[in-house]
Order: C-alpha cells, then sequence, then structure tokens
C-alpha cells in the first residue's frame, strides 16, 4: 500500500466523511451576511474553531478542507488550525485552486486557476500539517454545455494540478462539479457527469497520477434545481453508482460527493441510499460543505458564544452523514 493510499483510506474509511470548510472569503462573506453576522477574519476562526473543536471529529471527520487564510489562523486556545484538527484523528488538508475564471472562447463557462507558482505553495501548506489537497473544476449544464473546450481544459488543469500534488507526498481531491442549476433531467445530468469525468481519467492516466492516492469529489446524478421532476433518491442512487462504475478506474479507493445545494436531509439521504445499493468495491462518502454546516451556522449565528449549541448541531449533522456513509440512515434517526 502507498503511503498517499493510506492517507486517502484514513481519511474516508469506516463512514468517516470529509468537512468541506474551504470557502473562500469572498463565499463566507455571503454566507456570514446572510445571518446577520460581520464577516471578519476573527469571526470566521470563531466559527471554525468551533467546530473543530465538536466532539464529532473524532468519530465522524476524517478529513477537513481549509482556506489560505484559517490554515494559518491560531485558535484563540493558542493552537494552529491543522494541530486542532490532528488533535481529534482528523487530517488537515487545503483547497488549492485560485477560482473558477472565464474560460476563454467560451466566456459562459469557467476555467479553474491556480497552476502558476502551485509547486511552491504547496511546500508552504506540507510544512503547515496539510497531507491532502482540493481543486474543483466547476461544469455549466444544458443541451449545449459544458462544451468539449471546458471538458477538456478542466480535466487537464485537475491532472496536472494532482500530478503536483502527488509529488508533494499528499492525496488530491479531485472535483469535477457539474452543476445542479437549471432545469435539466437526470438522465442528462448522468450523460455530461460521465462525459466530464471519463475525461477526467484519461488525462489523470496520461499525467502519470497514482489513481490509488486520489480521492473522487464528483456530484450525484440529480434533476436540476429548477426541474420540475425530482427524481427518487432510490434513482439518485442507481443512476450515481452507474455513471461511476462506468467512468472511474478501480484503482480509485475512494469517491466523496458534494452536496452541491442538495438541503442537509436530501443530503444524507441520497448518500444512504447510495451505501445501501453500493455494488462497486469504492468507498462511498461525503465531502459536504453546505449538508454539514448551514444548521450549525444559524445556530451560531444566533449566539456566536453558544458553542454547546452551535456544536450540538454540528454533530448531529456530521453523525447522519457518517450513518449515510454506512448506508444505516433512517428518517427516524434525523428527527431523534
Ligand atoms: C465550501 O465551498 C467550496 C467552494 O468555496 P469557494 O466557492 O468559496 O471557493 C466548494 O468547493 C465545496 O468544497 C464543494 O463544492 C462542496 O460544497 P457543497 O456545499 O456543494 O457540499
Amino acid at each position: 500500500m502507498s503511503e498517499l493510499n493510506k492517507i486517502a483510506l484514513k481519511i474516508i474509511s469506516n463512514g468517516k466523511g470529509i468537512l468541506a470548510a474551504d470557502e473562500s472569503n469572498g463565499t463566507m462573506t455571503k454566507r456570514l451576511t446572510a445571518v446577520g453576522v460581520n464577516s471578519s477574519p476573527e469571526n470566521r476562526l470563531k466559527f471554525r474553531e468551533t467546530l473543530f473543536s465538536s466532539e464529532c471529529m473524532k468519530e465522524c471527520i476524517g478529513g477537513v478542507i481549509l482556506y489560505d487564510e484559517t490554515i494559518n489562523q491560531i485558535t484563540s486556545f493558542g493552537k494552529t488550525i491543522p494541530d486542532l484538527i490532528s488533535s481529534s484523528g482528523a487530517v488537515p488538508g487545503i483547497k488549492v485552486d485560485t477560482g473558477a475564471k472565464d474560460l476563454a472562447s467560451s466566456p459562459e463557462e469557467k476555467i479553474t486557476e491556480g497552476l502558476d507558482g502551485l509547486r511552491e505553495r504547496l511546500k508552504k501548506y506540507y510544512e503547515l500539517g496539510a497531507r491532502f489537497t482540493k481543486w474543483r473544476g466547476v461544469y455549466k449544464i444544458s443541451e449545449k454545455f459544458p462544451s468539449k473546450l471546458a471538458i477538456y481544459s478542466n480535466a487537464h488543469a485537475l491532472a496536472r494540478y494532482s500530478a503536483l500534488v502527488q509529488e508533494s507526498k499528499m492525496v488530491p481531491i479531485v472535483e469535477p462539479e457539474v452543476l445542479m442549476d437549471g432545469d435539466h433531467s437526470f438522465e442528462l445530468c448522468l450523460k455530461k457527469t460521465s462525459e466530464v469525468i471519463k475525461k477526467c481519467f484519461e488525462e489523470l492516466i496520461l499525467h502519470n497520477v497514482d489513481l490509488s492516492g486520489i480521492i473522487l469529489k464528483p456530484n450525484m446524478i440529480l434533476d436540476g434545481n429548477k426541474s420540475k421532476d425530482k427524481i427518487s433518491s432510490e434513482e439518485v442512487s442507481q443512476k450515481t453508482i452507474e455513471c461511476l462504475k462506468d467512468s472511474v478506474p478501480s484503482d480509485v479507493p475512494g469517491i466523496a460527493f458534494l452536496s452541491g445545494g442538495q438541503s442537509e436531509v436530501e443530503a444524507a439521504e441520497n448518500l444512504n441510499s447510495i451505501n445501501k445499493n453500493n455494488n462497486t468495491n469504492f468507498i462511498m462518502t461525503y465531502s459536504y460543505g453546505r449538508a454539514l454546516q448551514q444548521s450549525a451556522l444559524s445556530v451560531w449565528s444566533k449566539n456566536i458564544n453558544d458553542t454547546l449549541s452551535t456544536q450540538n448541531t454540528f454533530n448531529h449533522r456530521a453523525k447522519m452523514c457518517t450513518l449515510a456513509a454506512k448506508g444505516k440512515w433512517s428518517n427516524k434517526l434525523e428527527n431523534k
């Protein structure tokens, strides 16, 4: 077993999942403003250290994805953030892309940037304690999108990023996200997601990336968020598994889904069905941002000093997601 494979398995085994707390300052400001909290570096740290000190960090969370500001912060009790995360047994990770920009010659689409100077930044993050990284490609969906150009250029960037990350002895999370925005059907989501993931692996293989030392972070197969239809949880799991079986090489140890705008309960229910029906060798778990933090943020915003209530809310969400990662979640447990 390679060192990279060991790290990947430590993050995603035994029902553990990933907390995606890597919102850039722009996104975090939107989230905090929406609940009436001032987005200062101190408040961003306070919310995040409250989550990272929660009980569920030991049982449920295998890895935390951080943003550059957070990985450099010191907690109110004097620990570095990576030390706080490691002390619960979880692995600190870091988002290393610098965001999605308009794609030249197809400006309605995006290309993710951040390759310039990446080798040097990775060295610094390793020294700070990071052992895995994340890079997200975003794809607009409709009959004509994503274009071949967007599919190819994002796959190429994801592969170049992954090769550099493995050279720095860290595990790359490869996140190709076909967005939920639109009135498209789940059939179109299946077709486009398969095309996107297949191209990613073509490029990863071309760049000699060790597939046993990556984690794939894809979207689930869903109807668009403006569609009048809504696929059932059972169908989500069947179509998602069909897509991954057909497009992901078997060397990949695990798949950690993004929540993509699903509600907290939907994201747990769909992951649960996926695990109940999982007939592959892939570990299937979560790497949720909104679907792990939304309720906790709302509770925290009512009193930012109420650590206990915030942590209780976060503990419950993480526990539900971990049950779902084992196929043991139920509505009854959700409402207990
Ligand atoms: C946590 O949000 C991440 C994006 O932040 P920026 O847009 O500020 O860079 C995002 O990459 C996230 O990690 C994934 O999309 C998963 O998050 P969700 O909320 O979709 O589970």
